[in-house]
């Protein structure tokens, strides 16, 4: 009778401490495998109130708010602002053991934007490139399609695709590298000047554009709606997937690659929660689940023996040789870089 009792008082003093026990996630649209936030629950009580965004801007503007946030997951080109503004936290790497499994190469590549790794894990990360529906696209285009941004940032070129249609990813900072790197300059380095003329240019695609957005453009590459996209690989690869005859481009000129991180803001109220969310998601065998998932590479030197040989070997999953020569990490900027930026950009993505 009375260990009856205990363990109902157990039960009740669990359930209490769970629905205490609960951390708010800020992630990136399609980013994660549902299945790993309900494991992650079920091996630890720790519920997840999880929210996504689809752009920088988005989180930025999250972050700002004051709200409180547990975990978000910045690109690392987002890095030096946010520990320069105290919006992150250190981080205790005695709570995180699975630190471990991280690439050693990628954590030194990233000490150049986080000093010694301090505030940021590795979560997933990859390139940009252009999503194309090559049959949809060599039909509207008249022929072969050059590997080039060209078919994106020659007007006569994109005016040719419109009618099939084109969509840009909601991107700043890719975006105007982009464009940047393909008439030989950097936008890091760029007079405000430059970046302005390259503005105007952007400005003169537009009308050739069904869109500026990072989501629905998922769904309509996986439904034939669009012959040319701006891709996240993954996005991209997800539409293979579904079918459609859509192949990842990384075009000869160059393309910017991104590392998306695991970071705990200032505002967060559960940090010791935070870790143990962190340190879950660096476990080898669960980032391969994620990666699987949402066709994303992955920061962890040990999750390949747990990733299917087939999807590994998918050419633009994780770039080959040829391809990784010509990626370039996405530049930091300037406050004065980011507010031409963000003029430039308001304009074009509204279309006004
Ligand atoms: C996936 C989002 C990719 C993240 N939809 C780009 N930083």
């Amino acid at each position: 009778m009375q260990r009856a009792f205990a363990a109902v008082l157990l039960g009740l003093i669990s359930g209490l401490s769970q629905a205490a026990d609960s951390i708010r996630v800020y992630n990136w649209n399609d980013y994660i495998a549902p299945q790993v936030l309900e494991n992650f629950t079920r091996d630890t009580g720790i519920e997840v109130e999880y929210h996504t965004f689809a752009s920088a801007e988005e989180l930025n503007a999250a972050l700002e708010s004051g709200q409180a946030i547990d975990i978000a997951v910045p690109s690392h080109n987002e890095l030096p602002t946010l520990i320069a503004n105290g919006r992150i936290r250190p981080l205790d790497f005695n709570l995180l053991p699975n630190r471990s499994h991280l690439d050693k190469q990628l954590l030194s590549k990233l000490a150049a934007v986080d000093p010694q790794n301090q505030h940021a894990v590795p979560y997933l990360w990859g390139a940009v490139g252009l999503a194309i529906n090559t049959p949809q696209a060599e039909a509207a285009y008249g022929g072969p399609l050059p590997e080039s941004w060209s078919l994106l940032f020659d007007p006569e070129k994109s005016a040719r695709l419109a009618s099939c249609g084109i969509s840009v990813l909601d991107a700043a900072d890719e975006t105007l590298s982009l464009l940047l790197n393909y008439q030989g300059r950097s936008l890091a380095r760029s007079a405000p000047s430059r970046i302005e003329r390259a503005g105007d240019l952007l400005q003169s695609l537009r009308p050739n554009l069904r869109y500026v957005d990072s989501e629905r453009y998922i769904d309509d590459l996986s439904n034939g709606k669009l012959c040319l996209a701006v891709a996240w690989v993954g996005d991209a690869l997800a539409a293979a997937q579904a079918g459609q005859p859509v192949r990842f481009l990384v075009p000869q000129e160059g393309s910017v690659l991104f590392v998306d991180n695991l970071v705990i803001p200032s505002s967060a109220s559960r940090p010791e929660l935070a870790h143990r969310f962190i340190d879950y998601l660096m476990q080898p065998q669960v980032i391969a689940q994620v990666t699987a998932e949402t066709l994303y590479p992955n920061g962890n030197a040990d999750s390949a023996q747990f990733i299917d040989a087939a999807l590994l070997a998918q050419p633009g999953l994780y770039p080959d040789q040829d391809t990784k020569r010509r990626l370039y990490p996405l530049e930091v900027l300037s406050d004065k870089h980011a507010q031409v930026r963000d003029q430039i950009w308001q304009r074009f993505r509204d279309g006004t």
